[in-house]
């Protein structure tokens, strides 16, 4: 080929690349390309009572439904039960006797809703969803949040229950803010869920840390920092102490480190590796802190990891619905 046939050549290749969409250049990039071994539907989600949480977000999964509405399904749930004392109805009350709830959902088209410190409503993942779809805005708090959430429907209701306030007016006598290190096998539900069209959503919610001040606000509302879902990579979700997921942003972190190529595994291990150096370098005791965060990619493959032991999350897939147990850093 002469030269000025070569330059013609190279210039139309050249300015073809230049017509590609760059997410198609992007997407060419990602580990999860291969579509052919995908496993989906796939759910997952945070400790005991995610068993019963995934049950029901796949009575919409199992009939080839959308993630969303599955997520916002299976932590309904939960939110419902009074005997969950970490989440919706029945939550633990902050140091005021108040229960404020925290909540947020992003489905595969990076729409994000959420609210935080929100009181005497049920089902503050709904609400949330509410904000996705029906505002301007992707997060309300406390008055606010609860104007609109009355605005569409939602029922204002006490949902203090009395072993909550019981509990709260015990721990009035001393009143000491020492958050518990993986209390009672459940705290927040965290979900993420792949559909069978390959689609990813997630969700997340919780009344926070038991005997907060007023008005704190943790990880759970806070997308990138509670929950994390990118249709391109994976979604990730977290719990545990809600500060420490916000200081690193944490499954936002998560969901990056799998398009760098680590898998969902990979991935929580390192995020959560990130959380125990830098406490270590604040000089905080690491003993008192828990993290656990779950993942999936596209290829429904998934994965979990946190600070110590006695974390736990339950997936199910084609193989049905099981109770898992993620390795961990703390050993002695
Ligand atoms: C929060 N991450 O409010 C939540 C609570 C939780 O284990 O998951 N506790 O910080």
């Amino acid at each position: 080929m002469n030269s000025r046939r070569k330059f013609l050549k190279n210039t139309a290749i050249a300015s073809s690349a230049l017509l590609l969409n760059p997410l198609d250049l992007i997407a060419k990039d990602l580990p999860e390309n291969n579509t052919k071994t995908v496993n989906k539907p796939i759910v997952l989600s945070t400790w005991n009572f995610g068993l019963k949480a995934n049950e029901e977000a796949w009575t919409i999964l199992g009939k080839g439904g959308r993630a969303l509405d599955a997520v916002e399904k299976g932590v309904r749930l939960v939110e419902n039960d009074p005997t969950e004392r970490s989440v919706g109805y029945g939550g633990r009350p902050d140091r005021d006797g108040r229960i404020t709830l925290d909540a947020c959902i992003m489905d595969e088209n990076y729409n994000i809703g959420s609210v935080a410190a929100l009181e005497n409503i049920k089902n503050p993942i709904s609400v949330a969803r509410a904000v996705m779809e029906k505002t301007p805005h992707v997060m309300l708090v406390g008055d606010g949040a609860l104007q609109f959430a009355v605005s569409q429907g939602f029922k204002k209701e006490n949902i203090l229950t009395a072993e909550s306030e019981k509990e709260w007016k015990e721990w009035l006598k001393d009143s000491k803010y020492q958050p518990i290190v993986n209390i009672e096998n459940h705290d927040t539900i965290g979900m993420v869920a792949l559909d069978s069209n390959g689609n990813l959503s997630g969700a997340c919610t919780t009344s926070g840390m038991a005997f907060k001040m007023h008005g704190r606000v943790g990880d759970s509302p806070i997308i990138g920092a509670g929950l994390f879902v990118d249709n391109e990579v994976g979604a990730a979700t977290a719990t545990g102490h809600g500060e420490e997921v916000i200081r690193t942003v944490g499954t936002h972190l998560v969901v990056e480190l799998m398009r760098q190529g680590r898998n969902p595994q990979q991935a929580c291990k390192e995020a959560v590796e990130r959380i125990v150096r830098i406490t270590k370098a604040r000089k905080k005791n690491l003993k008192d802190i828990q993290v656990g965060f779950i993942a999936i990619n596209k290829k429904g493959e998934y994965g979990s990891y946190c600070i110590q032991d006695g974390f736990n999350f339950a997936v199910y897939d084609q193989k049905g619905n099981r109770l898992e147990k993620p390795d961990f850093v703390l050993r002695s």
